[in-house]
């Protein structure tokens, strides 16, 4: 644990990729998808990519929301910033995840995604992304946070931070 201004500045030296989460959640149960091609490939996750020029971070949120799983959604909110540093990389992984409580159509597999729902207390964390585990049970409990993980490869992580914030 650290404070949020040590969080700001970690990796400071590095250029960032801006990147959504969405996390589609009922009260028993999380929306989750299984990567099937790219980065993060094989691994379930929530749905999200890049921000795309002349568009904001909760457009991209929506967009890729629907893109990959067919979903619209009308609030989305804002529950974390998590920083991603890989060894070896010099582009920091800047990742904005919003929750949603309430959505529109069915879950639908598209090319890059095949959507499945898990209950709240079984969630997949053997196959996700490490870091997930830890943030995972704040987003739940709607707490908001911010974070950073140094990752050595695709499965360790080297140290990191994790605060709560009242506001992101
Ligand atoms: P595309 O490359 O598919 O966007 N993402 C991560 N999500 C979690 N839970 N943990 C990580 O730890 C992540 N790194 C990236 C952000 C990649 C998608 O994967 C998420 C995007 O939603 C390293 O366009």
């Amino acid at each position: 644990m650290s404070n949020t201004s040590e969080i700001e500045q970690t990796g400071d030296m590095l250029s960032a990729k801006l990147l959504t989460l969405v996390l589609v959640v009922q009260p028993e149960r999380v929306l989750l998808g299984m990567k099937k091609r790219g980065f993060g490939a094989g691994k379930w996750n929530g749905f999200g990519g890049k921000v795309q020029h002349g568009e904001t971070i909760e457009e991209a949120a929506r967009r890729e929301l629907q893109e990959e799983c067919g979903l619209r959604v009308d609030a989305l909110e804002k529950v974390g910033n998590i920083k991603f540093e890989f060894v070896g990389e010099t582009q920091l992984l800047d990742v904005h995840v919003f929750r949603a409580d309430s959505h529109h159509g069915e879950p639908t597999e598209s090319e890059e995604m095949r959507p499945q729902w898990f209950p709240r207390h079984q969630i997949p964390f053997s196959q996700m992304w490490a870091d997930d585990i830890l943030w995972f049970p704040l987003m739940l409990q709607r707490k908001k946070f911010v974070g950073y993980f140094k990752f050595q490869g695709h499965d360790v992580i080297l140290n990191h931070k994790l605060v709560e914030v009242e506001e992101l």
